[in-house]
């Protein structure tokens, strides 16, 4: 276990040293990438050298960010900062965190998440923030520097997409106030709705339809399973399943949904979404993955009717507590 820093401990941290790394985590979300952007860019203005990665591969639909092209992979090289954006376990950060290669440097994780194992030597860790890049607008408040429509634009995509255009559980009076902060510098939020959430391929919305048709209602969990056969037929590659889960949630009687896809490599990624007074965090972290109470995941071995049992029994056990 790690330390936890202070939020000026933290903002000292980035003073101090001037070539840093920052890394977004793998089965990257606009969370991780708007905030290791945005962190990007302002630490930029403060005139620090930053090495900007994802160790996966990160969607197009990202490229309206200034710096997306620099998202390559890569492994920290002669940085004497080391910083993780938004990922709650070593796991999420793919070879950019291999504690062997720290020598010595100080390496900082910033991130939301309830499950957080605080496991980094260094930790900024807020499970009240809706957002990692909530968290970034205040580090950047604390340095000083004006915010330009560069930052507001990455920072506001991360507010966007983890509280789905304001609408979860999570979103608070502090993250309206960044949000017009954010706006007021020049981002735009219907501008990123727009990118966000309304620019599906084709094949996305035919995927939904056979998802949604075959969706089924246990109880209060409404839960749907899709195949790489599935993926296959219709030409969706894994990005185009985001955005299911939300929508299974929608339906009045479901308290929990949850979407079991099958990888390529045979592993199913499952995703979790409940109404308040329902955690599936817990729920995720006992299939060895975390998240947050309304919303998690845990990658599982396959194949899916396994996991989708292994799955239902879980909900099922914590719903019954
Ligand atoms: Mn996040």
């Amino acid at each position: 276990m790690g330390t936890l820093l202070s939020f000026e401990e933290t903002v000292d941290l980035f003073r101090r040293h001037d070539k840093i790394f920052v890394a977004a985590h793998i089965m990257p979300d606009g969370d991780c990438i708007g905030s290791a952007l945005g962190l990007t860019w302002a630490l930029r203005k403060l005139g620090k050298t930053v090495a900007v990665t994802c160790n996966d591969h990160v969607s197009p639909t990202f490229k309206y960010l200034q710096g997306f092209e620099e998202l390559s992979a890569k492994t920290p090289a002669d940085e004497e900062l080391l910083v993780f954006m938004d990922g709650s376990s070593a796991d999420r950060f793919g070879p950019a965190y291999d504690p062997a290669k720290f020598n010595g440097r100080p390496a900082l994780v910033v991130d939301h998440h309830v499950t957080n194992e605080i496991f980094a030597p260094l930790n900024y860790v807020d499970k009240r923030a809706a957002s990692t890049a909530e968290i970034v607008y205040r580090f950047v408040r604390a340095f000083g520097i004006l915010f330009d429509r560069t930052i507001a634009v990455c920072l506001l995509t991360g507010i966007i997409t983890d509280t789905l255009g304001f609408r979860t559980a999570s979103t608070t009076v502090e993250t309206l106030k960044a949000a017009t902060a954010l706006m007021e510098a020049g981002g735009s939020i219907p501008e990123i709705i727009e990118h966000s959430f309304n620019q599906v391929p084709l094949a996305s919305l035919r995927l939904r339809g056979k998802v949604f048709g075959e969706a089924t209602l246990d109880g209060v969990i409404l839960w749907a399973e899709i195949s790489q056969k599935t993926l296959r037929e219709i030409g969706v590659n894994g990005n185009g399943t985001s955005g299911i889960i939300n929508q299974l949630l929608s339906v009045e009687t479901a308290k929990v949904a949850a979407v079991l896809v099958e990888k390529e490599n045979g592993k199913i990624d499952l995703g979790l979404r409940s109404r308040v007074g329902y955690d599936v965090s817990a729920v995720a972290a006992r299939l060895g993955g975390g998240g947050h109470k309304q919303a998690a995941g845990a990658l599982l071995d396959g194949p899916l009717p396994a996991a989708r049992e292994r799955v239902l029994a879980e909900i099922k056990k914590s719903l019954a507590q």
